[in-house]
């Protein structure tokens, strides 16, 4: 493919701010995503092609960002690259590869409701656009790591979990918060298979629910989210292996005994309740020790895979005292 890839953000840091270039790599994207980029000067020997579609961002909440950074929250490592981080993703209901960026566009992700139910003394119905416009946004990067052993550093845009989760009060017989994404078979070509149990169910410890790493995102390098990451909001938990990180989630339950989630439940030897990343503790059909950092080419050096993926300081008081091969 001719398509060229968008400069580190490294090199564009100092950039964050110009909306016109967050634009144009954005509508890059999606123009990729219309199936209307052709190599300049293509355009006039492909006969049926469509002109370039620009699809104006879905979001109503754009002067919301680019959310200013928390510096507390940041990584050695680079920045991964804005293309590859919404080009390769996992989003099962969308098909089990990594190239459903164009499927995802078929989710309708306005108007977007948050159910709130369980133990919690505030069950409510909440708009998501309401919910963004009176909570603070703030970046933060974080590194991302995959149970299948392959990892990026994402700039997140959003909200710390707890902060949100104090406002619904939840009652002292709520253990676990558990996390729901969308139904949605007509929009989501995986859900009429049966890949997994639909809907894809995630869920937490409160006390890790109220970790201050714990993050509904709602934006990433500058801007809302894309289909394809988990528009509009998605939870971030960076310690623990991406699948924990639910996508487009429309219903949180508060509750008393372990939720069932969606992975635990297809493969429990294979994929724990806790999903710590823990570089000692080995997938049964894979090492767990290293890491390959998408961006650095399929034969790239690969990196070593670091306990809690990093986070040690922040999350290690959590597991104190657990078997963290039997809790894995
Ligand atoms: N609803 C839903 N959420 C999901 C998934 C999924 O298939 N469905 N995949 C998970 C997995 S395995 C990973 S690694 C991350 C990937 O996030 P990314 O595509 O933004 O890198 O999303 C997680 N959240
Ligand atoms: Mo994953």
């Amino acid at each position: 493919m001719l398509l060229k890839r968008s400069r580190g953000w490294e090199i564009n840091q100092n950039k964050v701010t110009d909306e016109n270039l967050f634009l144009n790599r954005r509508n890059f994207i999606k123009s990729i995503a219309a199936g209307a980029v052709l190599a300049p000067g293509f355009s006039m020997m492909a006969a049926p092609v469509k002109a370039a579609k620009i699809i104006p961002s879905a979001d109503p909440n754009t002067s919301l960002y680019p959310a200013s950074r928390n510096r507390s929250y940041t990584v050695e490592r680079a920045m991964s690259d804005e293309y590859d981080a919404t080009t390769y993703n996992n989003f099962y209901e969308f098909g089990s590869h990594k190239s459903i960026y164009r499927a995802a566009e078929a989710l309708e992700t306005r108007p977007w409701t948050l159910a709130i139910d369980g133990l919690v003394e505030k069950k409510q119905v909440l708009d998501f656009d309401a919910l963004v416009h009176k909570m603070p946004l703030e970046e933060r990067v974080y590194r991302h790591r995959c149970v299948e052993a392959w990892s990026m550093v994402i700039p997140w845009i959003g909200i710390p979990l707890a902060n949100i989760i104090e406002k619904l009060e939840p009652n002292s017989k709520a253990k676990y918060v558990a996390f729901e994404t969308v139904y949605r078979p007509s929009e989501m070509p995986g859900q009429r298979k049966r890949i997994l149990k639909w809907p894809y169910i995630e869920a937490l410890t409160m006390a890790e629910a109220m970790n201050p790493l714990t993050l509904i995102a709602v934006g990433l390098y500058g801007q809302d989210l894309l289909n394809q990451s988990g528009a509009p909001m998605r939870l971030v938990v960076p310690w623990k292996y991406g699948f924990k990180s639910i996508k487009s989630i429309n219903k949180i339950h508060f509750q008393e005994s372990q939720p069932k989630t969606s992975w635990n439940m297809s493969a429990s030897n294979e994929y724990g309740f806790y999903a710590n990343v823990n570089p000692e503790v080995d997938h049964p059909r894979w090492s767990q020790s290293r890491e390959r950092r998408i961006g650095n080419g399929f034969f790239g050096a690969k990196q070593p895979t670091l306990m809690f993926n990093g986070y040690q300081d922040e999350v290690a008081h959590l597991y104190q005292g657990m078997n963290l091969k039997k809790y894995f």
